[in-house]
């Protein structure tokens, strides 16, 4: 599927030479994207070939009564920048989970250890594995939006 912003060609579940490699399949607004969440991005395309990220939208995000400081088309931006990262696709239910799975062929489901034991990712077991990781401590994006409102550090 080529990237209708530059040409890039990622690779997608019909693909040839998708066949074989194992997916990794993770969920997030990444906002103001910070080493926290770089480093949940590496290791979870430790886990694979092939890191697919689905970026909350920011209708998504409305509806969880949160409004990011970069739109969508900015923070995908970034994520495709991001050397772990091979595919981003839209997040925009809590319900789409199941068809992103199938769709994209994934194996492993990744999130942050705040989501350990969750509803929204344990049900996912009975279609992949579900891996959390180990949050970046010392770093969130709310952090970083109130360091920024209090100025710059002394
Ligand atoms: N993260 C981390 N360490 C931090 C901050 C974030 O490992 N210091 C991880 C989170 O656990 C998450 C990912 O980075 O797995 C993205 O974080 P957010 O953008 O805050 O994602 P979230 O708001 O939890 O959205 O459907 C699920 C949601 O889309 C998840």
């Amino acid at each position: 599927m080529a990237n209708e912003n530059d040409g890039t060609q990622f690779k997608v579940a019909g693909d040839s030479s998708y066949r074989g490699l194992r997916r990794v399949l993770t969920y997030g607004t990444f906002d103001l994207l910070h080493y926290g969440h770089v480093r949940l991005l590496r290791r979870a395309a430790q886990l694979g070939d092939y890191l697919v990220v689905a970026l909350s939208t920011d209708e998504f995000n409305a509806g969880k009564g949160k409004k990011s400081f970069y739109s969508y088309e900015v923070r995908r931006e970034m994520l495709e920048s991001i050397r772990y990262v091979d595919l981003v696709i839209p997040e925009d239910s809590w319900e789409q989970k199941v068809t992103d799975i199938k769709e994209y062929g994934i194996d492993v489901v990744v999130m942050g250890g705040d989501w350990a034991g969750s509803d929204r990712f344990e049900y996912l077991k009975d279609y992949c594995e579900v891996v959390y990781l180990d949050r970046t401590e010392g770093i969130s994006t709310t952090q970083v939006k109130a360091n920024l409102s209090t100025g710059p550090t002394k």
